[in-house]
C-alpha cells in the first residue's frame, strides 16, 4: 500500500494549524504565520482534502467591509485553483481581551452579545465558503474563581447561545451540523463541558438536538486522563460524531497539539479503526502543530506525517481485522440474552464462569506484534 495522501481520505487542516508561528508562554514566535494562499497551496500539493478557519484567521479583526470581501474572493480563488475545499467553520471567540471572562457564558450580557454577533458573521462566512459543519471551542468558557456566579447559569447561558445559532442557521438556510469540542481546561482555569459524556448531556438539553453533535479531540481526552478511542466509541454510539480533531499529547501536561499518532501509538491504532470500522464519513481534520522546534520545511514533513500515519494505522487496521489469529482470538459468543421470564429463573455455573479466563495477554500481544511489523 503506498501511503500517499489523496482528496478521496478526507484529511483537513486548519488554517491556523500550519501557520502556527511556534510561540509559547515563554518564547516569541520562530516562523512567519504562512499566509492562507500558500497553506492552501502547499496542502494541495500534500494531498489534502480540505482547510478549515477560525473567522480572524482569514480576515483580521477590523478589516474594512471592501478588505473583507478582496479576501474572501482571493481565497475562494485559492482554493478553487488548488482543488481544496473548506469543510468546518468555526469562531475565534478566544483571542480577543473582550472574552477574557467568557463568551457565550460571559456575565456581562453585553459581551455574550457581541460573542453572539461575532459567530454570526463567522457563520456567514463559512456559509459563503462552503462549510457544512461548524465547530464550537468554548476555550473561555469556564471559570478561575467559581464565586463569581451560580454555576448552573453558566450552562443556561451556553444553552441559550446554542439555541439561538441554531435559530438563526435555520432561518439563513444554512446547511450547518453544529459540533461541540470539549476540552477540561486551559486556558481558563476549568472548562465548563469537558468531555464527550458532559457536551452530550447537554445537547439533549437543547431545543435541536438534532442539529448538534460533538468534535472530540484527542489532546483534549488525553488532558482530562481519558481513553480518546473511549470518547470516540460514546460519540458514535450516540450518532454524534460529527466531527473528529485528531493529535496527540502526553497526558499531564498543557495542549500540546502533537502530530497525529506520535506519542500514544495504540490509542491512535483503534481511532482509526473506528472511524474505518464505524464506517464515519467526515473529514479526518488534524487539529495539531509542528513543534516549536521546526522551520517551514518541518512544518511541511509535520502536514505530511500527520497524514502518513492516519494511512500506515489505516493499513493497520484493515490488517487487524482480516488476521484469522486476531479475529479467533477476539471472538466472543454472539448468543443474545434469553428473555426476562427466563433470565430471572436460569441456573448458573458459577465457578466455571469464575474460572474463565479472557485471553486478552495473547491478544494484546498478537496486536503488538502487528503495530511493531513482526506480525
Ligand atoms: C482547539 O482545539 C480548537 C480550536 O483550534 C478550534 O476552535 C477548534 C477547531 O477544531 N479546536
Ligand atoms: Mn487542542
Ligand atoms: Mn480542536
Amino acid at each position: 500500500m503506498d501511503y500517499q495522501p489523496k482528496p478521496e481520505h478526507r484529511f483537513t487542516f486548519g488554517l491556523w494549524t500550519v501557520s502556527n508561528p511556534g510561540a509559547d508562554p515563554f518564547g516569541a514566535p520562530v516562523r512567519e504565520r504562512i499566509p492562507p494562499s500558500r497553506v492552501v497551496e502547499n496542502l494541495a500539493r500534500l494531498g489534502a482534502f480540505g482547510v478549515n478557519l477560525h473567522d480572524d484567521d482569514l480576515i483580521p479583526p477590523d478589516s474594512s467591509p471592501s478588505e473583507r470581501r478582496r479576501l474572501i474572493s482571493e481565497f475562494q480563488r485559492c482554493l478553487k485553483d488548488h482543488g481544496l475545499v473548506v469543510p468546518m467553520a468555526t469562531t475565534n471567540l478566544f483571542s480577543d481581551p473582550v472574552f477574557r471572562a467568557g463568551a457565550f457564558t460571559a456575565q456581562n450580557p453585553k459581551v455574550r452579545a457581541y460573542a453572539l454577533q461575532k459567530t454570526m458573521i463567522a457563520m456567514d462566512l463559512g456559509a459563503e465558503l462552503g462549510a457544512e459543519i461548524y465547530v464550537f471551542w468554548g476555550g473561555r468558557e469556564g471559570s478561575e474563581v467559581d464565586a463569581a456566579g451560580y454555576l448552573p447559569d453558566a450552562l443556561a447561558r451556553y444553552r441559550e447561545a446554542i439555541n439561538l445559532l441554531c435559530a438563526y442557521s435555520r432561518e439563513q438556510g444554512y446547511p450547518f451540523r453544529f459540533a461541540l469540542e470539549p476540552k477540561p481546561n486551559e486556558p481558563r482555569g476549568d472548562l465548563f463541558l469537558p468531555t464527550v459524556g458532559s457536551m452530550l448531556g447537554f445537547i439533549a438539553t437543547l431545543d435541536h438536538p438534532e442539529m448538534v453533535g460533538v468534535n472530540p479531540e484527542f489532546a483534549h481526552a488525553a488532558m482530562a486522563g481519558l481513553n480518546f478511542a473511549h470518547e470516540v466509541a460514546q460519540a458514535i454510539d450516540s450518532r454524534k460524531l460529527f466531527h473528529v480533531d485528531l493529535n496527540d499529547q502526553r497526558m499531564g501536561r498543557f495542549d500540546q497539539d502533537l502530530r497525529f499518532a506520535s506519542e500514544n501509538l495504540k490509542t491512535a491504532f483503534f481511532t482509526v479503526l473506528l472511524l474505518e470500522e464505524s464506517g464515519y464519513q467526515g473529514p479526518r481534520h488534524f487539529d495539531a502543530h509542528p513543534l516549536r522546534t521546526e522551520d517551514e520545511r518541518g512544518v511541511w514533513e509535520f502536514a505530511k506525517g500527520c497524514m502518513r500515519s492516519y494511512l500506515i494505522l489505516k493499513e493497520k487496521a484493515w490488517r487487524f481485522a482480516e488476521d484469522p489469529e486476531i479475529q479467533e482470538a477476539r471472538r466472543t459468543p454472539a448468543q443474545p440474552l434469553p428473555d426476562l421470564r427466563e433470565l430471572r429463573s436460569m441456573p448458573f455455573d458459577l465457578d466455571t464462569l469464575r474460572g474463565e479466563g479472557a485471553g486478552q495477554e495473547r491478544l494484546d500481544q498478537l496486536l503488538f506484534d502487528l503495530l511493531t511489523g513482526v506480525r
